[in-house]
C-alpha cells in the first residue's frame, strides 16, 4: 500500500500574501501541492497561478533542470552538454580566478533578485560575490528603489508600514498604485473586504480592486503628486489637518502649507483627470480617520516616481495618521525592521576585501556591452532576458562570446539559453529554509518535501561548493543553512525551534498588531517626520515634494503600462503549459477612443513602436483603462522574440537610479 503523507511549508514568492502551503506526499515523492487550510491567508487555496504552477513545470522533470550543463555551440543556439558538478565548478573557479588575477573581482557582474525570497536562498550566495569583490547589479532598482529612497527621506525608513492586523480599527484604507487583484490575491479577496473601512483605489486602471472600493480615482500615469497636493488642499480646508500632531512630531508644515493654496479640487482634476467632487470625497474619507495608507509599487515606477512618493507619503503626516491603532503608511513590512532579523549577516557583507562595487539595472546592458568593463556575468534568482530594460541590447551584451556567463535556475530561461554554464537550482520544495510576507507580520518555515530533483542544488550549497573549488578558507563561505535559520528564528521566535515552526507552518510575530512609530520616534537626521528635507535637497531634489504632473504623450502617443500579470510571477510560470492557456495570446488594451482613432478594433494584431524597439501584440478595447493609455502585462517568456521590456529604454526615475518603467510611451498601428 502507498505511504501517504503531508508536510506544511510556506511560499517563498516574492508576493504579498507568503501564503501556507499543504504537500500531499505519496512514497516520499510529491503528489499534489495545496494551499493550507490552516493558514491565516490562504485559507486552503493557492493563488491561481502557484496552483497551476507548483502541480505542472515545477514538478515535471522534462521542464526542470537535472544536471549542470556547458554550452557546445554558438552563444545563445540552445546546444549544451550535461557535465559532473565536479567539472562546471573547477571550470568556473578556473574561470573566475583568472578574472579576479587579471581585470580583478570587479570585471565579475552578478544580477540576483526575487526568483525565490526565503532567506537562506536570497542572501547566502551574496558572500561568495562579496569575498570574490563582484559588481552587484542593485536588485531593486529594477522594482522599487526609488520609493524607498522617497520614504526614507520622509519618514526615515521605508520597510516598517502598518500592521495589517491594525485594518480592524481603520475608518478606510487607501490603496494607491497598487493592484492586489493581481499582486497580492488573498489580500483582495479576504483582507479589503473583511476590512470594516471604507475602500479607495487610486489607479489608472479599473482593476478588479478598484472596481470592488467604494471610489476609484483614475488619476493619469505620473499625476499623483498632482493628486496628493489636491487632496491634502482640500484636508486643509475642511479642518482635517492636525496641526498638533505637526508642531510635535514633523518638520516642514509651514514651509508646505503656503504650496496648497493654488491646488483646489478644480485645478488637481485639470492635472489629473480626476473629478474634483471625487477628490473631495476621497480626503473626506480619509480624513475622517484613523485612516491606512497602502502605496503600491506601481506608482513609483515613473520618471518622477521618488517625488511622487514623497507627496503621496505625506497624507498621513498631515493627518496624523500615524503610531495609534487603524493607521500608518505601508510600502513594505521588511523582515529584519518588523520581525527582529538581521539579514545583513545572511550576506555577510565583511568578506569584501575592497569598496563595494554595484550598478543599477538600467545601466545593465551597457555595461556588459563593454569588454573593458566586464568580463564574466552570474545571473541567479532572475530571468534579465525577460525582466530588465533595454531588451535587445541587452540580448545583443548577453551573446558576446567573451563574456563568460553563467545561469543559476531551476528553468532553461531566456537568459540561461544564452549562458555557458547553466547550474540547476532545487526549487523551494527540496530544501529547508525560512520565508515571510512583505506585508502580513509573520514568518514561515520553508519545509523540504522531496529530494533535489535530479542533481540539483540549493543556491547556498551550489555557492559553498563553488568557494571549496577557488579555494576560498573564510568559514562563512561554508556555514550550514540551518545555523544560519536557526540564528535568524532566534531573533524573530525567541524559544521557537524550525520543528516548532514547521509543525503549524506559519506564525505571527507578536500576539497583538503591532503599532509602529507610537513613540513618535523617526529615524530621520532630525528624528522627525520630514516633510522638508534637508537630506534631499543635499541630494539634488526639492527641499519639498513637488506637486508636479508629468506632461501628457505628445500628440498620437501613448503611455504604457506594463504591471503584474495575474497568471505569472514576474516571469516565472512562463513555461507552465497550463499558464499559457490561462495567458492566451500577449495582449494590449487600449481604450475604445484611441483604438477608434487608429481605425482600430478588438482583436487586429498591431504594432507597438518607440525609439528604442516594436513589439507585435493583440489588441482588446476596454474602458478599464483612460484615454493615453495603454495596458499590457509584463514578463512573458521571449521564445526567440521579445516582450514588453523590448520597448523599454530604461530611464531612470528621479531617485535611487531606479526603474522608470511605467512612464514608457508608444505608437499603435495596425500590424503591416
Ligand atoms: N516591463 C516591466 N518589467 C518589469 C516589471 C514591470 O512591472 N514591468 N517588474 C519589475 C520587477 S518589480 C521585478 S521584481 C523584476 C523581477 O524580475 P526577476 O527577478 O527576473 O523575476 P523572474 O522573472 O520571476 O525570474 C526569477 C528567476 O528565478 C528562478 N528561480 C526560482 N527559484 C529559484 C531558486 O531557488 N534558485 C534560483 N537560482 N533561481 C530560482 C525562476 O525560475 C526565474 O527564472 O522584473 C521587473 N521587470
Ligand atoms: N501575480 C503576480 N503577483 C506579483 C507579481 C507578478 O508578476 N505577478 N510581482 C511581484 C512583484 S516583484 C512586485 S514588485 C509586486 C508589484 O505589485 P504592485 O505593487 O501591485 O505593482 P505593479 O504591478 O507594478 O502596479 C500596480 C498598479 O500600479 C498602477 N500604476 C502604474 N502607474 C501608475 C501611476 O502613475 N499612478 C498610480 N496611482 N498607479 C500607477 C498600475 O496601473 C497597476 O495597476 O507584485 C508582486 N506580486
Ligand atoms: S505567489 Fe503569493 S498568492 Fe500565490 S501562493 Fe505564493 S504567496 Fe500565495
Ligand atoms: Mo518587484
Amino acid at each position: 500500500m502507498a505511504a501517504k503523507d503531508s508536510i506544511r511549508t510556506t511560499c517563498p514568492r516574492d508576493c504579498y500574501d507568503g501564503c501556507g502551503i499543504v504537500v500531499q506526499r505519496r512514497d516520499g515523492r510529491i503528489a499534489r501541492v495545496l494551499g493550507d487550510p490552516d493558514h491565516p491567508v490562504s485559507r486552503g487555496g493557492l493563488c491561481g497561478k502557484c496552483a497551476i504552477a507548483y502541480n505542472g513545470a515545477w514538478l515535471d522533470e522534462n521542464r526542470r533542470l537535472l544536471r549542470p550543463l556547458r554550452r557546445t555551440g554558438a552563444k545563445g543556439s540552445g546546444a549544451f552538454e550535461p557535465v559532473s558538478w565536479e567539472t562546471a565548478l573547477a571550470d568556473i573557479a578556473g574561470r573566475l580566478t583568472a578574472i579576479a588575477d587579471g581585470p580583478g573581482g570587479e570585471a565579475v557582474v552578478h544580477a540576483h533578485y526575487t526568483g525565490t525570497c526565503s532567506i537562506v536562498a536570497t542572501g547566502f550566495p551574496n558572500r561568495f560575490f562579496n569575498r570574490l569583490g563582484a559588481t552587484e547589479v542593485e536588485p531593486d532598482t529594477v522594482c522599487n528603489n526609488a520609493g524607498y529612497v522617497a520614504l526614507e527621506y520622509v519618514y526615515g525608513t521605508a520597510v516598517k508600514g502598518f500592521d495589517p492586523r491594525t485594518a480592524k480599527d481603520a475608518s478606510a484604507i487607501l490603496v494607491w498604485g497598487c493592484n492586489p487583484s493581481a499582486s497580492a490575491p488573498h489580500a483582495h479577496r479576504y483582507w479589503l473586504p473583511e476590512a470594516p473601512g471604507k475602500k479607495i483605489v487610486v489607479d489608472p486602471v479599473r482593476h478588479d480592486t478598484a472596481r470592488a472600493a467604494d471610489l476609484h480615482l483614475q488619476p493619469f500615469p505620473g499625476s499623483d503628486a498632482a493628486l496628493a497636493f489636491a487632496l491634502m488642499h482640500v484636508l486643509r480646508r475642511e479642518g482635517r489637518v492636525d496641526t498638533g500632531f505637526l508642531e510635535a512630531h514633523a518638520l516642514g508644515w509651514g514651509e508646505l502649507s503656503p504650496l496648497l493654496d493654488p491646488c483646489t479640487p478644480e485645478w488637481g482634476e485639470a492635472n489629473t483627470g480626476v473629478p474634483a467632487a471625487d477628490i473631495v470625497e476621497a480626503a473626506r474619507l480619509y480624513g475622517a480617520g484613523p485612516s491606512l495608507l497602502w502605496i503600491g509599487q506601481g506608482l513609483q515606477r515613473q520618471p518622477q516616481g521618488g517625488n511622487i512618493v514623497r507627496a503621496v507619503s505625506l497624507l498621513p503626516a498631515v493627518t496624523g495618521n500615524i503610531g495609534k491603532p487603524g493607521a500608518g503608511v505601508y510600502y513594505l513590512n521588511g523582515k529584519g525592521a518588523t520581525r527582529g532579523m538581521e539579514l545583513g549577516s545572511v550576506s555577510a557583507a565583511h568578506l569584501r576585501r575592497g569598496p563595494a562595487r554595484s550598478i543599477g539595472h538600467m545601466g545593465l546592458a551597457g555595461h556588459l556591452a563593454d569588454p573593458a568593463r566586464s568580463s564574466a556575468f552570474f545571473c541567479w534568482n532572475m530571468n534579465v532576458a525577460a525582466s530588465a530594460p533595454n531588451q535587445t541590447a541587452l540580448l545583443a551584451a548577453l551573446a558576446r562570446e567573451d563574456l563568460f556567463t553563467v545561469v543559476v535556475d531551476p528553468f532553461m530561461t531566456d537568459t540561461a539559453r544564452l549562458a555557458d554554464y547553466v547550474l540547476p537550482a532545487a526549487s523551494f520544495l527540496e530544501f529547508d529554509d525560512l520565508a515571510g510576507s512583505y506585508f502580513h507580520i509573520s514568518l514561515g518555515a520553508q519545509v523540504k518535501a522531496a529530494e533535489p530533483m535530479g542533481e540539483s542544488l540549493p543556491n547556498s550549497e551550489i555557492f559553498r561548493r563553488l568557494a571549496g573549488a577557488m579555494g576560498y578558507d573564510e568559514p562563512e563561505l561554508q556555514e550550514s543553512d540551518r545555523a544560519i535559520i536557526d540564528r535568524q528564528l532566534a531573533l524573530a521566535l525567541p524559544g521557537t525551534s524550525f520543528e516548532d515552526l514547521a509543525a503549524v507552518g506559519t506564525m505571527p510575530v507578536g500576539a497583538e498588531a503591532a503599532i509602529f512609530f507610537a513613540d513618535h520616534q523617526f529615524p530621520t537626521p532630525s528624528g522627525r517626520i520630514e516633510i522638508a528635507s534637508a537630506a534631499a535637497e543635499l541630494a539634488g531634489h526639492g527641499r519639498l515634494p513637488s506637486p508636479m504632473a508629468d506632461a501628457r504623450p505628445a500628440a498620437g502617443r501613448l503611455r504604457l503600462l506594463t504591471p503584474a500579470s495575474r497568471w505569472l510571477m514576474n516571469s516565472s510560470y512562463g513555461n507552465d503549459a497550463g499558464i499559457a492557456g490561462k495567458l492566451g495570446a500577449a495582449q494590449v488594451i487600449l481604450h475604445p477612443d484611441d483604438a477608434e482613432a487608429r481605425g482600430l478594433v478588438a482583436g487586429d494584431q498591431v504594432t507597438l513602436r518607440n525609439a528604442t524597439g516594436s513589439l507585435s501584440l493583440r489588441l482588446a478595447v476596454a474602458e478599464i483603462v483612460p484615454p493615453g493609455v495603454a495596458l499590457s502585462d509584463k514578463s512573458r517568456w521571449l521564445d526567440g522574440g521579445a516582450n514588453v521590456n523590448v520597448l523599454n529604454p530604461g530611464l531612470e526615475s528621479d531617485m535611487g537610479r531606479s526603474t522608470a518603467l511605467h512612464g514608457v510611451e508608444v505608437e499603435v498601428s495596425k500590424a503591416a
